[in-house]
């Protein structure tokens, strides 16, 4: 049972138009009135109210206050939210009334906490919210929206409803063993079995394209230098972030931002070009390039149609041997010079080739259709199925996956129906993980770590 009263400034730092300071637990309604003077209006739940603001007995701002009475609030418990003016030391004096009349500062993610807590919120629609909040992209967005709505949430109870029902059923089978009902029951069990594997065998399938959406792919732009890796690096960041000129070794420092390629979110890097060197500082260039190309989880490899292929060319189709590559032929504006055979061999080597002018643009949406094909993601529909995005989903998914194969196996080997069930309540407990409301206090606190002051 939460009995404090906590408060904090939930619009972001800095100036603004209007700031809002919320207020959640028993004591808000009573903290409001100590900040809050309505002018004779009666303060009633979901009303927005026009008034005073007061730091001991002085009016400081005017601006409003709206009431939501437990348990419709955002935290299931009784909330204020002031609106004042959004200037920074108008907002923190009003916070420091409301935190003098009784109220304690919240932690990071104190209210979102309290509304999981309160059972207004599952985990996974919790996350959705820091999700929502840090989105960077359309597609980070849509899927944390779908989340936070409960999209997800609602296929994992669906999926949990099916394992109960089939405990259910097998259990009664158990205490009332009859040959005849017996086949039947097993007949009945593999079908719900098959179709519970599937289900979380689509789980687990969306992670490639909910990951990529969400925490995103290390991409590295690699090649040989003049090759165009910039004027690409800028063609799909959409803006002239990275230097172009024709002078070969023009990039040195790793240049990283996030940008959506296809609906993925990459972290893409511009690097160095690879070649032997004698400049120091390009040869520490070409030395953070090659370690960048080595984290990288995708490499995105220039080769300059322009130019006969050389040894550094071969170098780059080596680098990228064995890891999700795509080889990019760039420079397809002007006369070709590389010869047919290398170009064979690169398309031999790369399941994904495009060829492309990153001066002119043309063939740069390949590109974007081979990132969003290699990340599955026109597999899903981001704003209406049921995704998996995180690393703790994706692991509770997958034992509650591994659990309901072994039921299956069992099932079909002819084991006992109780070892079916041990197997299947296995993964039953699995997946509750995701969204239950008994995970341990370290998980938590790792969730709710990461959001902010306010939320
Ligand atoms: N015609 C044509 N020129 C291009 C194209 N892409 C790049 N260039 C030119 O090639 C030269 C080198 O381009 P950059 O993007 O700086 O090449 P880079 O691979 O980043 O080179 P380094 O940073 O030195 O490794 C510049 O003069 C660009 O304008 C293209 O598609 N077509
Ligand atoms: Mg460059």
């Amino acid at each position: 049972m939460i009995e404090d009263t906590i408060a904090a400034v939930s619009t972001a730092k800095g100036k603004g138009g209007v700031a809002m300071i919320r207020i959640s637990g028993p004591d808000a309604l009573e903290v409001a009135k100590k900040v809050f003077r309505t002018h004779g209006a009666e303060i009633a739940p979901r009303k927005c109210l026009y008034g005073d603001i007061i730091r001991e007995n002085e009016i400081i701002d005017d601006g409003t206050l709206t009431y939501f009475a437990a348990p419709h609030s955002y935290t299931g418990e009784d909330v204020c939210e002031i609106c004042c003016h959004g200037g920074i030391y108008v907002t923190s004096a009003v916070l420091e009334a409301v935190l003098s009349s009784g109220a304690r500062i919240a932690e990071a993610g104190e209210f979102t906490r309290r509304a999981y807590i309160n059972g207004k919120l599952t985990l996974s629609r919790a996350e959705a919210v820091g999700a929502i909040i840090d989105a960077r992209t359309d597609n980070q967005l849509k899927l944390s929206s779908s989340q936070e709505r409960g999209v997800l949430s609602s296929k994992l109870s669906e999926i949990r409803e099916n394992m109960l029902a089939m405990l259910s059923r097998s259990y009664a089978t158990i205490d009332y063993p009859d040959e005849d009902i017996a086949e039947v029951e097993r007949e009945e069990m593999r079908h719900s079995l098959d179709k519970i594997v599937s289900e979380l065998e689509n789980l687990k399938k969306s992670y490639r394209a909910g990951r990529a959406i969400a925490e995103g792919i290390k991409t590295s732009v690699a090649g040989k230098p003049n090759s165009g890796k910039s004027t690409l690096y800028n063609r799909i960041f959409g803006s002239d972030v990275s230097i172009v000129t024709d002078i070969e070794g023009t990039t040195r420092d790793v240049i990283e931002h996030t940008v959506s390629l296809g609906g993925v979110t990459l972290s893409l890097s511009d690097t160095a070009g690879i070649r032997e060197t004698t400049d120091a500082v390009e040869k520490i260039g070409v030395e953070r390039a090659k370690s960048k190309i080595n984290e990288a989880e995708l490499i995105i490899c220039v080769f300059d149609a322009s130019t006969k292929e050389n040894a550094l060319d071969s170098e780059i189709i080596d680098l990228a041997n064995g890891k999700s590559a795509i080889a990019v032929i760039n420079k397809c504006d002007c006369e070709k010079k590389i010869s047919p055979e290398f170009e064979k061999k690169i398309r031999e080597k790369f399941k994904y080739v495009a060829s492309v002018s990153a001066k002119t643009g043309e063939g740069v949406s390949i590109i974007a259709e081979i990132v969003s094909k290699m990340y599955d993601l026109s597999e899903i529909n981001i704003s209406s199925d049921a995704v998996i995005s995180n690393a703790r989903q994706h692991s509770s998914v997958k034992l509650a996956l591994d659990g309901a194969k072994e039921a299956r196996e069992a099932l079909i080997s002819g084991e006992s129906n109780d070892i079916v069930c041990y197997s299947l309540e296995r993964a039953l407990a699995e997946l509750e993980m995701i969204d239950s409301r008994n995970v341990s206090e370290e998980i938590v606190n790792e969730i709710f770590s990461h959001f902010c002051v306010g939320k």
